[in-house]
């Protein structure tokens, strides 16, 4: 295959992409009320990867106008999942290029006959680039992997009798230097090494890139004027809770909103009317992160009613927790009190699975966190499920929201086009996560070379689009430049910094952890006079190896050096520090190298998530931080999470 071909398999997408959405309307979560129904195409999907020179058999061949085993052999591919570590083929597992899905349903009659009735096909993350079609008609493509899109197919399903409805959804998991994360495809050419057309996708970020449909697939429908977005803010006064709404309604000019605000027992405590307004809570319940407060994540729920004077009418509950963020010099404040994030990184990894979502391990990872006291963490390095931030809403876990902003190491991802892309996807992120009240900040990027020239303009652009978009969060990127080096530092509210001393240099030497840190805090701070999170510390432990000494790898190595960060870090979160985020909260794959031991073995937890000597140093930790903080007795360590019914 030559060079060019390949890049065409790639751009072909965009070029079919003239219909692609700039951010257009709302993106609520979809679920059903008394006016909406909802239909999830999780299961068995049909799967065939496109093993054909150029990958483009399947567009060349048209695999979307029949049903996709009628073009050749087909596996069967759980959704959600990714589908790399599925079957026995590494050849699938390190397949570039386009995979095609697909998946016949049922659909109610109504949803075809009633003419009142919009039927929308949401797909709620496919890695990195999707192409869609219903019936063998485009519908919609999408360039991200982890942000949810959507295609309007009234007009199909509705325009005549429906005998199958079959989509198909094309996606390709290429990444170029201007993708989000990026990547670049190397050619090797030397014909005595590889054979002709070999070629290597390259990373400079240290995640398996799984692919494929990793959220759910779903069908839902509204009626044809229709909410399609709300926007909460929240403030306090003394002891009201301000609750600040925007709605948009799409479908018609002619209609009424009603707004009612209930408390967790269901009694309305305020109303509004109209597009937008104030609900004033006296005595409001705040949300608090749950180690902080006797109440923890408090939810109103927030009921719309629109109506037309057709007496059309659509319903949507969103949960609202009234509290308020802020940034000093040195402090991190929610509702007005510091607050120190003694938290974790995360990944959505896991066995099998991949990358695909999963709701015991999600509850699981919930219980974990509850049992290490930890009170929030970063979406390293993508935007999780909004399952995810769901339950933190609910459970009371901070979160910092991360974009797919991460390994942005060559200048070409420091260009224009880049830039344009990264300000989309901080739209399709705040569009998505803003009522979330467990997000507490944006981070728009994880370890970017930020010393290069184009990174000033570059993270002044974005971090002010992203600060334009919501002014209600204070916005950050995580960074592991030089102090004095960084350019993009200037910018952020709260200075991240990952740093992994005694591990990437001074192999060993655990004895000059304390003095290097100690000199990485006051260089930022005097430079910046801003707060700072220990974004990333950590060692790779492989489970079950024990050496005394430490040596590296073993779990004694990881725990020692845990110990002497803590003790800096009780130091310096007297002073400035707010919040360290442990690297990382279970082991997780990656490319193979002679780094990895299959996969990056820094979890404190393992990738079955048990728990390794350092998860028991840390629950030590964060307990006894949790109790010093809350200011009385000992909290309960085995409560699990989730003691209210959950409604999304
Ligand atoms: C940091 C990266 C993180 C890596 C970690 C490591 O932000 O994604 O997994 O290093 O090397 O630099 O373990």
């Amino acid at each position: 295959m030559s060079p060019r071909r390949s890049v065409c398999w790639f751009v072909l997408g965009q070029l079919l992409c003239s219909c692609a959405l700039a951010l257009q309307g709302g993106m609520l979560f979809p679920k059903e009320t008394p006016s909406r129904e909802l239909k999830v195409l999780d299961g068995l999907w049909s799967f065939r990867a496109d093993y054909s020179n150029n990958r483009l058999q399947g567009f060349e061949k048209q695999w979307y106008r029949q049903p996709l085993r009628e073009s050749g052999p087909t596996l069967d591919m759980p959704v959600p999942s990714s589908f790399n570590d599925i079957t026995q083929e590494a050849e699938l597992r390190n397949f570039i290029g386009w995979v095609w899905y697909e998946r016949e349903a049922v659909l109610p009659q109504r949803w075809t006959q009633d003419t009142d009735r919009r039927v929308v096909l949401r797909i709620n993350s496919a890695h990195y680039y999707a192409v869609v079609w219903v019936n063998g008609i485009h519908v919609v493509e999408h360039e991200g992997g982890h942000l949810p899109f959507e295609a309007d197919i009234t007009k199909l399903v509705q325009s005549g009798p429906l005998t199958t409805f079959r989509v198909t959804i094309a996606i390709n998991n290429t990444l170029t230097p201007y993708t989000l994360p990026p990547g670049t495809i190397v050619y090797k050419t030397d014909p005595s090494m590889y054979p002709k057309g070999y070629f290597v996708q390259d990373i400079s970020f240290d995640f398996f890139n799984y692919a494929g449909l990793h959220r759910s697939v779903v069908l839902y429908t509204t009626p044809t004027t229709y909410i399609d977005d709300i926007t909460v803010t929240t403030d306090v006064d003394r002891d009201v809770g301000l609750v600040n709404y925007w709605i948009s309604v799409q479908g018609s000019d002619h209609f009424q909103l009603e707004v009612r605000l209930l408390d967790e027992d269901g009694k309305i405590v305020a109303r509004g009317t109209g597009n937008e307004g104030q609900l004033k809570v006296p005595r409001a319940h705040l949300w608090w992160p749950y180690l902080m407060h006797e109440h923890p994540a408090y939810l109103y729920s927030l009921e719309v009613t629109m109506t037309t004077p057709e007496s059309v009418s659509d319903f949507y509950t969103l949960p609202v927790g009234i509290r308020t963020v802020a940034v000093t010099k040195s402090k991190f404040l929610i509702n007005g009190k510091p607050f120190y994030f003694q938290g974790v990184n995360k990944h959505e990894d896991s066995d099998i699975r991949g990358r695909g979502f999963d709701w015991p391990l999600l509850i699981k990872d919930f219980n974990l966190l509850r049992w290490l006291g930890a009170n929030s963490f970063r979406t390293s390095h993508y935007p999780y499920s909004e399952e995810v931030l769901q339950l933190c809403d609910r459970y009371g876990i901070v979160v910092i929201d991360e974009c797919p902003g991460v390994g942005i190491v060559l200048p070409q991802s420091f260009g224009n086009v880049s830039l344009r892309h990264h300000l989309e996807v901080m739209d399709e992120l705040v569009r998505r996560d803003k009522n979330h009240p467990a997000v507490v900040m944006w981070s728009v990027a994880n370890e970017p070379v930020s010393s290069l020239k184009p990174a000033g303009y570059y993270f002044k652009t974005l971090i002010a689009h992203t600060k334009a978009l919501d002014p209600t969060r204070p916005v950050t990127f995580v960074s592991n430049t030089r102090y004095d080096a960084d350019l993009g530092a200037p910018y952020v509210d709260v200075i991240c910094v990952n740093s992994y001393l005694s591990w990437y240099h001074d192999y060993g030497h655990l004895e000059v952890i304390q003095l290097q840190l100690t000199s990485q805090f006051e260089n930022w701070y005097k430079m910046y006079q801003k707060p700072i999170i220990q974004s990333e510390y950590g060692a790779d432990a492989v489970s079950g190896l024990h050496e005394d000494p430490p040596r590296m790898f073993s779990e004694e190595y990881q725990t020692a050096l845990l110990e002497n960060y803590h003790l800096i870090l009780d130091e310096k979160r007297k002073e400035y520090v707010i919040g360290e985020l442990i690297w990382n909260f279970a082991d997780f794959m990656t490319n193979q190298s002679p780094l990895r031991v299959t996969g990056n073995k820094k979890g404190i937890f393992t990738r079955q998530r048990n728990p390794k000597m350092a998860a028991f140093i840390l629950r030590e930790r964060y307990w006894r931080i949790a109790n010093e903080t809350r200011g009385y007795g000992s909290v309960p360590r085995t409560q699990c999470m989730g003691s209210r019914p959950f409604t999304f």
